[in-house]
């Protein structure tokens, strides 16, 4: 005997009571559950109204709501909590039910998930989810990866909870094993890299334009009515900056202190990008710089023991920094595919790479009209994206300007961490020679590394030093 619900949701923080809402506006019998009882009692009370939604208090309960096959979407901290909960239904559920997992799982938790819960014959999906609560309410950016046959059996429910872009749901299956929460762990890495690149922006225009931020806020508006920059994060930071305190009459940002935590997915997507040998400079760049701003102690000492740099005025900036942030977004972006075009054939995840770029166009932190460009060039071009030809002559025409802002910030002592490392990664990209021959020729002196050579084939190496004689 099965239940009505077609899917039963496990943890009740933001994202999970949205998420519940949302699936359940879309016409599906939700259960749900949370391991303290009083918060699904307040979910219940407060934000249910019509939603065909089934709260229970015990894990049996629960999994009697469910119809046959039962599909389970775990809605919990990653890490520890995952597990236990997987621990806790495994006993109480049969071969076919499935088991999703819809938080920010490492990548590796999932893959030995999946061949746990395989092992015990159960479907699993890793499933990243994009948008924040408010996504989880209208529309996420889904990104399920895992057995096909478990996404088969939630196919609709997720595709209708998902973001709609004009081109389909903002969902698709994306490939085996952990592809999902690998690929919204990337995802996580551009976003930290777009965030920093734009802080580095608002940065500029502070201290070298000295604009007042709401001023600063209308030229992120103007930028965001762009083909290139009209953005999530730029309309939001349009409205962050013009927002006004209203106990203090100030602008809040003024008021907030300047350091930036962080979750860690930008970090493992740097770590990973590391172990995969893929550069990924913005990306690396923009997790540091949260590293370095939490330090503020140290910076206030420091920061009186060093004359402060006079920036020069630019009458331009604000034109420089537009097409500046244009090309270190989509320098994150190409860091990005080509770390999942390497995780891809390292491990067999088959990631059909334009469909990726397809499904972060709506519901998540990522959608960019940006993304419009990268789905075409990535239907042709498995290289990197910013030598398509629909990206190659903006990058030459934009690389000036992007120069153009280093230079300023660099001369002026202002910390541009994300859009100089974006200028280097262009600038390394298109230079055939680089001075690695000469990190070669150390590595060969002091570790008998070996090096090749370019006029003859095969490895040398060198006893560099001319021995004493006696
Ligand atoms: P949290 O990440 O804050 O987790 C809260 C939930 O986890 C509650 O239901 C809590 O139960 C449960 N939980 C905890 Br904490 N420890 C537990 C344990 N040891 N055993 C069982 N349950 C435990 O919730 P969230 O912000 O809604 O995020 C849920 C997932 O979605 C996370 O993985 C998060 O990284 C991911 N995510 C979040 C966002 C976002 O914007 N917040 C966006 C995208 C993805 P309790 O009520 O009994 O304490």
């Amino acid at each position: 005997m099965g239940g009505i619900c077609d899917i039963g949701i496990v943890g009740l923080a933001v994202m999970g009571q949205n998420l519940a809402l949302n699936i359940a506006r879309k016409g599906f019998n939700v259960a749900v559950f949370n391991r303290t009882a009083s918060r699904t009692q307040d979910f219940v009370k407060e934000r249910v109204k019509d939603e065909t939604i089934f709260p229970a208090y015990e894990v049996e309960e629960f999994l009697s709501l469910l119809a046959p096959p039962r599909r389970v979407m775990l809605m919990v901290k990653a890490g520890q909590p995952v597990d236990d909960f997987i621990q806790l239904f495994a006993p109480h559920l049969s071969s076919g039910d499935l088991i999703m997992d819809g938080g920010n799982s490492y990548y590796r938790d999932t893959d030995r998930r999946t061949k746990e819960a395989e092992d015990k014959g159960f479907f699993y999906l890793g499933v990243g989810i994009s948008g924040g609560e408010y996504g989880a309410l209208h529309g996420p950016s889904i990104m399920p990866g895992g057995h096909r046959e478990g996404y088969l059996m939630v196919k609709d429910i997720l595709e209708k909870a998902a973001a709609q872009a004009e081109d389909g749901p903002c969902c698709t299956y994306l490939g085996p094993g952990s592809a999902g929460h690998f690929v919204k762990m990337v995802h996580n890495g551009i976003e930290y890299a777009f965030m920093q690149s734009i802080a580095e922006c608002y940065h500029l225009l502070r201290e070298v334009e000295e604009l007042p931020a709401p001023s600063i806020g209308q030229i992120f508006e103007e930028w965001n009515k762009s083909e290139d920059l009209n953005s999530y994060l730029v309309e939001i930071t349009a409205q962050v900056l013009q927002y006004i305190d209203p106990d203090t009459g100030k602008p809040l940002v003024d008021l907030i202190l300047d350091q930036a935590e962080q979750k860690g997915t930008g970090k493992w997507a740097s770590q990973v990008a590391l172990d995969l040998g893929i550069p990924t400079p913005t990306i690396n760049q923009s997790v540091i710089a949260r590293n370095l701003s939490s330090f503020k102690e140290e910076r206030k000492r420091i920061s009186a023991l060093f004359p402060r740099e006079e920036a020069e005025k630019s009458d331009a900036l604000s034109l420089h920094l537009e097409k500046a942030l244009f090309l270190s977004e989509l320098a994150a972006f190409c860091e990005g595919f080509h770390m999942l075009q390497e995780a891809s054939s390292e491990f067999s995840y088959n990631l059909n790479l334009s469909e990726v770029a397809r499904i972060w166009k709506g519901g998540c932190i990522l959608q960019a009209r940006l993304l419009n460009r990268i789905q075409e060039a990535l239907k042709e071009e498995p290289g990197l994206l910013f030598t398509s030809p629909l990206f190659l002559e903006k990058v030459k025409d934009c690389l000036p300007s992007l120069r153009q802002a280093c230079t300023l910030a660099l001369r002026g002592g202002i910390p541009v961490p994300a859009l100089s490392a974006s200028l280097s990664y262009f600038d390394s990209w298109k230079r055939e020679w680089l001075p690695a021959n000469l990190t070669q020729a150390q590595r060969d002196f002091f570790g008998a590394h070996t090096y090749r050579r370019i006029d003859r084939e095969g490895v040398f190496h060198t006893i560099w030093q001319k021995e004493e004689k006696e």
